[in-house]
């Protein structure tokens, strides 16, 4: 074998290896979310493909939730069901999400994402003082794009 030849074979052995390395280890992207009554914050609207970690908090007095849906409606449309909140399986596809996020707690999740439209939201209905609360109508939901 030439150098020549060892040399390509060597430098696309090196390339191979790289590039799985820096898959398995990439880093997840991190977002992070603030919930409070009634609002849902983002520090990004637009992600990589990829991991992505969700780190929310929750700065109302009330418990929340995030749910991470895939969807291309428009994120403060989604049809609501007749009890207020929003039908997280014909809307799209939901993806995964955290409940119960006690008031001034945290919750975090990891998901891999593939590039499309998303909506983070907030899909509790409850009765509070003899008032329906829905959260999502409400304006609990940001829109995320991975590209
Ligand atoms: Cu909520």
């Amino acid at each position: 074998m030439s150098i020549n030849k060892k040399n390509i074979i060597g430098s696309i052995l090196f390339t191979l290896i790289v590039s799985m390395h820096a898959s398995a280890f990439a880093e997840a992207t991190t977002v992070n979310i603030m919930l409070q009554e009634w609002r849902m914050m983002s520090d990004k609207a637009r992600v990589p493909a990829g991991k992505v970690k969700f780190s929310v908090q929750n700065r109302g007095q009330e418990v929340h939730e995030l749910v991470l849906l895939k969807t291309n409606m428009a994120y403060d449309s989604i049809p609501l069901r007749k009890d207020g909140g929003i039908d997280e399986k014909n809307a799209g596809v939901l993806v995964d999400e955290l409940e119960d996020i006690t008031s001034k707690s945290g919750k975090s999740m990891t998901v891999t994402l593939a590039p499309g439209n998303y909506v983070l939201l907030c899909n509790m209905v409850e009765m509070e003082d003899g008032k329906l609360e829905e959260h999502y109508a409400m304006g609990m939901r940001v829109p995320l794009v991975v590209e």
